[in-house]
């Protein structure tokens, strides 16, 4: 049970959402927003797509990540999905996860030529004895499933982000792409990450949700580090790394240098912080703490971000450098676009 103490450090700590009310015996009780969507990045438009989905009396949470994931993976030009960066071989490889509010979990890696694999993934989860699936096996699994093969053509913008990058051949993932864009100022909300073409400039969205019924979900979808060697998988498709959901106690999703993230089991950690009574920012600000900690110097040269959302509706973020947004929906609010604090200055 949270203590009074600790409601008086949590709003300090600007958490917006958070206030408690007073249940029988005058014990306190959280009371965020439900039901409520939270994405990574600029997730605005997928927080509608999920929004859309969970208005449907028969719709979950499940189906709103999923709806979510689905909407940016058919994105042209977008870096989620098949119009994403390659691997240094030149072919797009699509990492996904879904979790829902009973540990049912579905996973694909290093996926090929398959326009939505948080589709697999849910597949992987409803209709196979088990979690994860991963290379031809994930592809076979897809068309076994009725997915259709795509053609194995990048995109306009991944073919030339990608000739670009065979000049050098250097393998550099860059710290929130978006602060190359114009920054509306120190402080402010982040920029957004969708260009003026329309295209998304981030390979990951990772959307949770809490529906009225207080069914916590969440999915991740992902082309991955662009450039990354053949073979590479990062966190997005971990349960427990990328992702991470316990009905009970809340759920959490991350985005960044994925190496670092399965180091600490980001999610899964942030989980258990939350099960010890931390609130969601705190949460992910001390998962945050654990990954500089590895290594100080090194932690100045990559991002990660976390959010997360507890089974009350109370959401947070934190990240490792600053630059990490990430957008909210909820009923009394339009979507919502805000920066996390972060760890390093
Ligand atoms: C990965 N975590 O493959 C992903 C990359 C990412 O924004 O989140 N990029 O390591």
């Amino acid at each position: 049970m949270q203590s009074r103490r600790n409601f008086v450090k949590w709003t300090a700590a600007g958490l917006p959402l958070l206030g408690f009310v007073r249940g029988a015996m005058g014990r306190e009780i959280k009371k965020g927003k439900k039901p409520i969507v939270v994405s990574t990045w600029d997730g605005r438009s997928v927080n509608n797509a999920a929004w859309e989905t969970m208005r449907s009396p028969d719709m979950t949470a499940l189906d709103a990540v999923e709806a979510a994931a689905r909407s940016i993976e058919a994105t042209i030009n977008c870096c989620v999905g098949l119009g994403g960066n390659p691997d240094r071989d030149g072919i797009v490889t699509l990492d996904a996860c879904i979790m829902d509010h009973q540990f049912n979990c579905g996973s694909v890696a290093g996926l090929e030529r398959i326009k939505h694999p948080i589709s697999v993934a849910r597949k992987v989860m409803e209709d196979s004895p088990h979690v994860m699936f991963v290379g031809a096996g994930a592809q076979q699994f897809a068309l076994e499933q009725g997915f259709q093969l795509e053609s194995p053509q990048l995109s306009e913008t991944a073919n030339k982000t990608y000739q670009e990058w065979l000049k050098t051949s250097e393998y550099k993932p860059i710290i929130n792409i978006e602060q190359t864009q114009s920054r509306s100022g120190k402080g402010g909300p982040a920029a957004p990450s969708f260009l003026p073409d329309g295209s998304f400039n981030h390979d990951t969205m990772g959307t949770i949700a809490l529906d009225s019924e207080g069914r916590l979900s969440g999915a991740c979808t992902t082309s991955g580090m662009g450039f990354k060697m053949r073979g590479r998988v990062g966190d997005s498709p971990i349960i427990g790394s990328g992702l991470y959901i316990d009905n009970e106690v809340g759920a959490a999703v991350a985005t960044g240098q994925g190496e670092e993230v399965i180091r600490v089991s980001g999610t899964h950690m942030i989980i258990e912080f939350m099960r010890q009574g931390k609130s969601p920012m705190k949460a992910c600000k001390k998962a945050i703490e654990r990954i500089y900690k590895i290594n100080p110097s090194k932690a100045r040269k990559f991002q990660v971000g976390f959010i997360a959302i507890d089974s009350c509706g109370v959401y947070g973020a934190y990240s490792l450098q600053p630059g990490f947004s990430y957008a909210l929906k909820y009923e009394d609010g339009a979507g919502v676009l805000k920066e996390a604090e972060s760890l390093l200055k």
